[in-house]
């Protein structure tokens, strides 16, 4: 998590260099998904996003939405267990500090895909646009996957 930050004086100078550096690039760019895939149940019903994010940059990377053509809306969800009943409900945001790695995974955090647009089958590819918050947009490829797959 933020170890680093306790390591000697001369490395923790040599971050805060880094910092001023790197200031003004935007952590987007700094962002890493990998094992995006979509999990589409049959009908109207919403498809989920599971993906893992992987923050390579110097400072806490935070995402605040996406958005696809294919979909009307596309929230950011948390499943929960309350009770034994499974919740989910939609969150602001979700930050991933520096270094750090964030799955999205099934009964987690998921990005839901509300009204679809287009028929979409399982192996096909869908370009979903992460937003974060310092502006910056990553675009990222989902493929569609049965959810007896996950
Ligand atoms: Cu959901």
């Amino acid at each position: 998590m933020v170890s680093h930050l306790f390591k000697t004086p001369r490395l923790l100078a040599g971050g805060m260099l880094l910092m001023l550096i790197t200031a003004g690039h935007a952590s987007g760019q700094d962002v890493q998904v990998s094992n995006a895939r979509l999990s589409l149940l049959p009908g109207e019903q919403p498809g989920a996003g599971y993906f893992q994010l992987h923050n390579t940059g110097d400072e806490t990377a935070v995402l605040v939405g996406a958005q696809s053509e294919a979909f009307e809306d596309v929230e950011i969800h948390m499943s929960s267990d309350e009770n034994g009943m499974a919740h989910m409900h939609a969150m602001e945001q979700v930050a991933v500090e520096a270094g750090e790695r964030f799955e999205f995974a099934p009964k987690g955090h998921h990005l839901m895909f509300i009204g679809r647009k287009q028929a979409l089958a399982e192996g096909e590819d869908v370009e979903v646009l992460l937003q974060f918050g310092d502006e910056q947009r990553l675009p990222v490829t989902f493929e569609v996957v049965s959810p007896a797959a996950l």
